[in-house]
């Protein structure tokens, strides 16, 4: 290990608990595969694998009471959840590497409590096709993993919030929205009650990637502890094709590097989620590779950086 050089700490949740489609769970090892270790070793930080989270086998049942899964969904999230917080307890940076994006309860949770404690200032940066804004009473599917900002709001299913210690982890500010495309009608209604922050595809298309960040990250000072969420189907599946709910129309590969290093300039980004990829539907590897390229620049690997 190099003395004072950022610890990141590898966290595998190896489960689809939270989608419909079946792969997720093969995440963890195919960004391993994909060299996330060693590309993060040969940028100088000290890199730890924790290896994978355990947990519950997913059951393929329907959904009760408006969600599919939730006894097991909140199995892995209580996981995922102590092992963020032991790993930001030990002044670790934790990346998480999914599983389905149902896990970002667990992994937010930890750190907006983290967060409390060290008076930091938490922003999260959503990078998705998709809002994750339903919940128990509007999901269309009943999947957590189109819940886990409703979750963290305050507004899912019981079980599933008040993990941060307070009633909700997030309020609309603290999170902005990049790459959507894919909204369900009642989620729409859910973002204009409260004020979400979507920059949507047609907002990329009119302002473009360099505006857009710099209104994202216009208020990241230095008592902000950064969170990127990034769910590979944020990315246009036919540069990403390894995911399950996948929407034509994404950014492209250039404006996605130019929004993850311009979150590495603000030197502020403090953890990090991986979710989504899914090996079974992928084209050899080609999703985790690409994931691993978007890790670097957000980690500060830009062409010109020594
Ligand atoms: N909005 C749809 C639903 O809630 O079922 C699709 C959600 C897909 C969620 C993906 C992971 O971001
Ligand atoms: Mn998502
Ligand atoms: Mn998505
Ligand atoms: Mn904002």
């Amino acid at each position: 290990t190099i003395a004072g050089m950022k610890t990141v700490s590898l966290i595998g949740a190896p489960t689809d608990v939270g989608a419909s489609v079946r792969g997720a769970g093969m995440g963890p090892d195919a960004l391993r595969v994909a060299g996330l270790f060693e590309m993060l070793r040969d940028h100088r930080f000290n890199v730890i694998d924790h290896g994978n989270l355990a947990g519950p086998p997913t059951p393929w049942t329907e959904p009760k009471g408006g969600v599919r899964h939730l006894e097991e969904v909140v199995a892995w999230n209580r996981a995922v959840f102590d092992r963020v917080a032991a790993v930001l307890a030990a002044g670790q940076t934790p990346l998480l590497m999914g599983g389905d994006h149902c896990l970002a309860i667990g992994s937010i949770s930890a750190i907006a409590r983290h967060c409390r404690y060290a008076k930091k200032k938490l922003r999260v940066i959503w990078l998705d096709a998709h809002t994750d804004v339903n919940n128990e009473t509007i999901s269309p599917s009943g999947n957590v993993h189109g819940m886990p900002v409703s979750c963290l709001l305050g507004y899912g299913p019981k079980p599933l919030i008040g993990w941060s210690g307070q009633p909700a982890a997030l309020t609309p500010e603290d999170i902005d929205f990049i790459g959507i495309r894919s909204v369900d009608n009642d989620e729409k209604q859910t973002i204009r009650r409260l004020g979400l922050q979507v920059f949507d595809m047609r907002h990329l298309d009119e302002h473009g990637m360099r505006n857009t960040m710099i209104e994202v990250l216009q208020d990241v000072d230095d008592d902000t502890h950064l969170h990127v969420s990034f769910d590979l189907d944020c990315l246009d599946p036919a540069d990403a094709p390894g995911v399950g709910t996948g929407v034509r129309g994404g950014p492209t590969y250039r404006e996605m590097q130019l929004c993850m290093e311009m979150i590495a300039d603000t030197g502020r980004l403090s953890s990090l989620d991986v979710v989504e990829i899914n090996p079974a539907l992928d084209v050899r590897n080609r999703t985790a590779e690409l994931a691993v390229e978007f890790i670097a620049s957000l980690f500060g690997a830009s062409t010109l950086a020594r």
